[in-house]
C-alpha cells in the first residue's frame, strides 16, 4: 500500500527511522505544510530555537580544472580568459584579513588544477597557520583530495594526503563534490569526477583521522527523486558506520544545494523551484536523522529564502561568506557578503535564537569590540 503522509508523521512522532519509500513519498507530495511541520518538529527536538551561524570567509584558490562538469559554471581551462590561481602569499594575506575582521573559519576549495604541485597545498595551509593562527581551515572537497593523491610524484592514497594536510593545518573537510550519488547522472553531468564510493571513502578516512566533515547533495538538474533518496541512504549509512565504530570524526552537517543553471552547460534547464528547495531541506532533516545539522547556504538560496527555511528543518546558516566565485545568480559578482547584524536579524525575525558558532559548533563569545573571547568546549 502507498505510504501516506499520516503514516510518516506517526513515525516521526515516535522518533522512528524513515525508509526509502517514506523519503520518496515526501518528495512526491505537494503538502508542503505537512512536510514542514514534521521537519520543524525534529529540528526543535534537537536544537530548540537555536539557530547557528558563523563568521567565515570563502576562498577559491583557483578556478582552473582538469574536468568539465556540465553543471559547473566556475571552471576555466588553464589558458582561458578569466583563469586564475592565487599565490600562497595572497591566500595567507586573505586569511590574515579574515581573522582581523573577526572570522573564525576560512572555507577553501578550488578546481582540480592540473599543474600545481602537492607542496602548494601544504604550503598554503602552513602559511595560513602562520598568518592567522586562530582561524579554522575547512578545505578541499573529497574530489580534490583524490586529485592530490594522483598528482604527487610519490604513490599516495587519500589517507597519506589527508594526514599530510592535517599536519600542515587542515581542520576539517567541507561537503562539496558529492553532487548526486548515481552513476547515470554522474556519467551525464560530471563524468571524470570521483564516484560515490570514492567520495564516501575519503570522508571515512577523514573521520578515522579525527577530521569532522560535511556532506552536500546537488539537486534539481537531471537526477530523479529516487536518486535523491538513494543519496540520503548512502550518507545515513556512512554516518551510522562512523557512529558504530566510534570514529573520532563524523559528518556534522548536510547542505542541500539547489542547482543554479546560470552560465553552465545545463543552462537550458530551469533549476529547482522554491517549493522543491523547501522540501529538500525538510526531507534532508527527516531522512538524515543521524546528522546533527541542516544548513541553508544563502548564496544559492538568498537570505530571504533561508529565513523561511528555518521553519523547514534548517538550524544553521552559512555564514558571512564575503567572497564566492563558484555560483553567481544573474549578474552577481564575486563579492557576496552579509553582515552579522543581518544574519542575526533574519534569524530573530523568524522566531529563532541566533547563536554564533565556530566550525565545530561550539558557541563563540565575543567582547564588546567583537573580538573572540571564548569558543566554549
Ligand atoms: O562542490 C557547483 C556545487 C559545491 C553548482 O561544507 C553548484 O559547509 C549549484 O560544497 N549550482 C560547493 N551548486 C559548495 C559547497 C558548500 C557550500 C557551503 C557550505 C559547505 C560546507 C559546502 O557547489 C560544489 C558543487 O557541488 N556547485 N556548481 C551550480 N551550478
Amino acid at each position: 500500500m502507498a505510504r501516506t503522509l499520516a503514516d510518516i508523521a506517526a513515525k516521526v512522532e515516535a522518533g522512528a527511522r524513515l525508509d526509502a519509500e517514506d523519503g520518496l513519498a515526501l518528495l512526491r507530495s505537494r503538502d508542503i505544510w505537512a512536510i514542514g511541520r514534521m521537519a520543524d518538529k525534529v529540528r526543535r527536538r534537537r536544537h530548540g530555537l537555536t539557530t547557528w551561524y558563523n563568521v567565515n570567509r570563502h576562498l577559491n584558490y583557483s578556478n582552473v580544472c582538469a574536468l568539465s562538469c556540465k553543471f559547473c559554471a566556475f571552471y576555466r581551462k588553464k589558458d582561458q580568459d578569466g583563469a586564475y590561481a592565487h599565490d600562497v602569499a595572497d591566500i595567507a594575506e586573505q586569511a590574515r584579513a579574515a581573522e582581523a575582521a573577526g572570522a573564525t573559519e576560512i572555507h577553501i576549495v578550488g578546481g582540480l588544477h592540473p599543474y600545481l604541485p602537492f607542496s602548494y597545498y601544504t604550503e598554503m595551509l602552513e602559511a595560513i597557520r602562520a598568518a592567522a593562527p586562530s582561524i579554522h581551515v575547512k578545505a578541499f572537497t573529497a574530489v580534490e583530495i583524490v586529485h592530490l593523491a594522483r598528482i604527487d610524484r610519490r604513490p599516495r592514497d587519500p589517507e597519506g594526503v589527508l594526514s599530510d594536510l592535517q599536519r600542515a593545518g587542515l581542520g576539517s573537510l567541507p561537503g562539496g563534490g558529492a553532487e548526486v550519488f548515481d552513476d547515470r547522472v554522474h556519467d551525464e553531468a560530471f563524468k571524470g569526477k570521483i564516484r560515490s564510493d570514492q567520495w564516501l571513502e575519503v570522508h571515512r578516512v577523514a573521520h578515522r583521522l579525527g577530521l569532522m566533515s560535511n556532506a552536500t547533495i546537488l539537486y534539481g538538474h537531471i537526477e530523479s527523486l529516487e536518486d535523491r533518496v538513494h543519496h540520503f541512504e548512502l550518507l545515513r549509512a556512512a554516518q551510522d558506520e562512523a557512529i558504530e565504530q566510534e570514529l573520532p570524526g563524523r559528518f556534522q552537517t548536510v547542505i542541500p544545494l539547489p542547482f543554479i543553471p546560470d552560465r553552465s552547460a545545463l543552462e537550458r534547464l530551469p533549476g529547482p523551484t522554491a517549493l522543491d528547495d523547501l522540501k529538500m531541506l525538510a526531507v534532508s532533516r527527516l531522512m538524515l536523522d543521524n546528522f546533527p545539522h541542516v544548513k541553508a547556504f544563502w548564496i544559492m538560496q538568498t537570505l530571504e529564502f533561508s529565513q523561511t527555511a528555518l521553519h523547514f528543518g534548517v538550524d544553521d546558516i552559512d555564514g558571512t561568506v564575503v567572497w564566492y566565485d563558484i555560483t553567481k545568480i544573474g549578474d552577481q559578482g564575486t563579492h557576496q557578503e552579509v553582515t552579522v547584524r543581518d544574519l542575526r536579524r533574519t534569524i530573530r525575525e523568524a522566531g529563532f535564537e541566533p547563536v554564533e558558532r565556530d566550525t565545530l559548533y561550539r558557541p563563540v563569545q565575543r567582547s564588546r569590540e567583537g573580538d573572540v573571547v571564548h569558543a566554549a568546549g
